[in-house]
C-alpha cells in the first residue's frame, strides 16, 4: 500500500511484543483452537465490556447472522434494510427465508419503524435491522411492533461495537449508574463483526450476543457442528469457532479500543467543524446522551449545491490519494440476486436509494494524523 494513500480505515493492531508473549503461551500449551483458554477469556472480557450476559465468539461477522436465524428457527419472511453490507441479506437467503426490504429513516439510515407494519404479512417471523454506521436504531419502537405481531428481532450490530444508549428512552432494562445500556441488549439477539476494518477487530472474527444460558448453549452447539461430546451430535451445526491466536489478539485489542474510539471522536469533531459550512455537504451529528463509536463518517452530497456529483468527488479524492468509500452503494436491493423481489422496487425504497446515490464515507480511524485529516478536508472544501 502506497504510504501517501489515506484509506477509509486502518486496523487497530495490538503491541507486537505483547502478542508474541501470548503466542509463546499458545505454542507451549499446544492448544490452538476449539474453545481454549483465550477463547473463554475473550468471551468473558467482551461480555463485561459490552454489558451483556453472554457472548458467543465466531470466526467472522456473517456466521453469527446465519446462526442467529438457525438458533431462533426463523422461517418465511424477514423484514430488513437494504442499506447495509450485503452479508445482512445473504444470511437471510442462505437460511431459505425471503428478505422483505423496508425503507430507511433519512436522519439515521436505519429501518424506518413507520414503514415496518405495512410490510408485515402472515409469513413474517422476524425483523433484522442494522445499526448502520453504529447509529442506534429506534429499538423501542421496533420492539413494540415485534411484540404486537409476535416477531423475533435480530440486530445486525456489526458496526455498533461499544455503542451505549439511554436505557429508558430505548426501552432497555439493564443499565449502569448513568442510565446507559449497552446496545447489544436490544432484541432477541445481536451480531457483531470483528473484521480488520471495524472499530474493534480480531483480524477476522465476530460474535453473537444472547440473553440467556439455554440460548448460549444452543448457539455454542451450533457453532461446533452440533457436537455435545465425542459420540453425540444433537443438531445440524456448522464450524464457526474462533481460534486461540485471534482470541489472544482480541484480548489485547480490547485494552486499547477505548483509546481508538476517543481518537476517532476527535477526527469526527474536526470533520464536523470544517465541513459544516460546505455547500451541498451534509452529515449527522451525535445523538444526545448516546455513546457513539465513530465507526464511519458518512457525508451526503447534493450535486447541484456542491457543484459535483458524489461519484465525481469520489474519483477526484482518489486522484489525491484519499480513498473514501461509497458504503452502501449499490443498495443490496439493487444487486441481481435481490432486485427481482417485489420489495426491491425503487418506489418502495426512495430514501435508501437516494442515500446510496449521495453517500461517501470519509477516511475514519484512530491513526489519522492532523495532516491526513486536513488532506481529506481539502478534497471536500474547495
Ligand atoms: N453486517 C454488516 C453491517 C457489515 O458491515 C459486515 C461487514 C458484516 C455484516 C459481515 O461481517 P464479516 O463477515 O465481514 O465479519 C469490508 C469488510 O470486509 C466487511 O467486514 C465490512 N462489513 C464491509 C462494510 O467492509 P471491503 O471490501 O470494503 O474492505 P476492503 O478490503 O476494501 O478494505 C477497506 C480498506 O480498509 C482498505 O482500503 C484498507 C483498509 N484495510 C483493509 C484490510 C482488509 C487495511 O488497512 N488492512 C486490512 O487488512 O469490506
Amino acid at each position: 500500500m502506497d504510504k501517501n494513500v489515506i484509506t477509509v480505515t486502518s486496523p487497530l493492531l495490538p503491541d507486537l511484543g505483547e502478542f508474541n508473549e501470548m503466542l509463546k503461551e499458545i505454542w507451549n500449551s499446544k492448544w490452538i483452537t476449539n474453545m481454549g483458554q483465550f477463547h473463554k477469556q475473550l468471551e468473558k472480557a467482551l461480555a463485561d465490556y459490552l454489558h451483556v450476559p453472554y457472548v458467543c465468539l465466531f470466526t467472522n461477522g456473517t456466521l453469527p447472522l446465519m446462526t442467529a436465524l438457525q438458533a431462533l428457527r426463523i422461517t418465511g419472511e424477514v423484514i430488513t434494510t437494504p442499506y447495509s453490507f450485503v452479508a445482512t441479506t445473504h444470511s437471510i437467503w442462505w437460511n431459505h427465508c425471503k428478505p422483505v426490504f423496508v425503507d430507511v429513516d433519512p436522519y439515521t439510515g436505519n429501518l424506518n419503524p413507520d414503514k415496518i407494519e405495512a410490510a408485515i404479512t402472515p409469513a413474517t417471523t422476524c425483523i433484522m435491522p442494522v445499526h448502520v454506521y453504529g447509529t442506534p436504531c429506534d429499538i423501542k419502537r421496533i420492539q413494540e411492533i415485534a411484540d404486537k405481531y409476535g416477531l423475533r428481532v435480530i440486530y445486525d450490530a456489526a458496526h455498533a461495537f461499544g455503542v451505549e444508549v439511554p436505557a429508558e428512552q430505548y426501552g432497555l432494562k439493564e443499565y449502569d449508574e448513568k442510565g446507559l445500556a449497552g446496545i447489544m441488549n436490544a432484541g432477541d439477539m445481536s451480531t457483531l463483526s470483528f473484521h480488520a476494518t471495524k472499530v474493534y477487530n480480531t483480524i477476522e472474527g465476530g460474535a453473537l450476543i444472547v440473553h440467556d444460558e439455554v440460548m448460549k448453549r444452543r448457539v455454542d452447539n451450533l457453532k461446533n457442528f452440533g457436537i455435545t461430546d465425542d459420540v453425540t451430535v444433537v443438531s445440524p451445526g456448522i464450524n464457526g469457532k474462533m481460534d486461540e491466536m485471534r482470541s489472544a489478539y482480541g484480548l489485547l485489542n480490547l485494552r486499547q479500543v477505548d483509546y481508538a474510539i476517543k481518537a476517532r471522536q476527535e477526527v469526527a469533531n474536526k470533520y464536523r467543524s470544517n465541513l459544516c459550512d460546505a455547500p451541498g455537504v451534509t452529515f449527522w451529528n451525535d445523538m444526545s446522551d448516546v455513546r457513539h463509536n465513530y465507526s464511519y463518517f458518512p457525508i451526503f452530497i447534493d450535486a447541484e449545491k456542491f457543484g459535483m456529483t458524489r461519484d465525481e468527488l469520489f474519483f477526484s479524492m482518489r486522484e489525491h490519494g484519499v480513498w473514501g468509500r461509497r458504503y452502501f452503494y449499490p443498495l443490496i436491493s439493487n444487486f441481481p440476486t435481490y432486485s427481482g423481489l417485489p420489495s426491491s422496487n425503487k418506489d418502495n425504497l426512495p430514501v435508501a436509494n437516494e442515500m446510496a446515490d449521495r453517500v461517501l464515507c470519509l477516511p475514519m480511524h484512530h491513526a489519522l494524523s492532523e495532516e491526513d485529516i486536513q488532506r481529506v478536508i481539502n478534497c471536500v472544501v474547495r
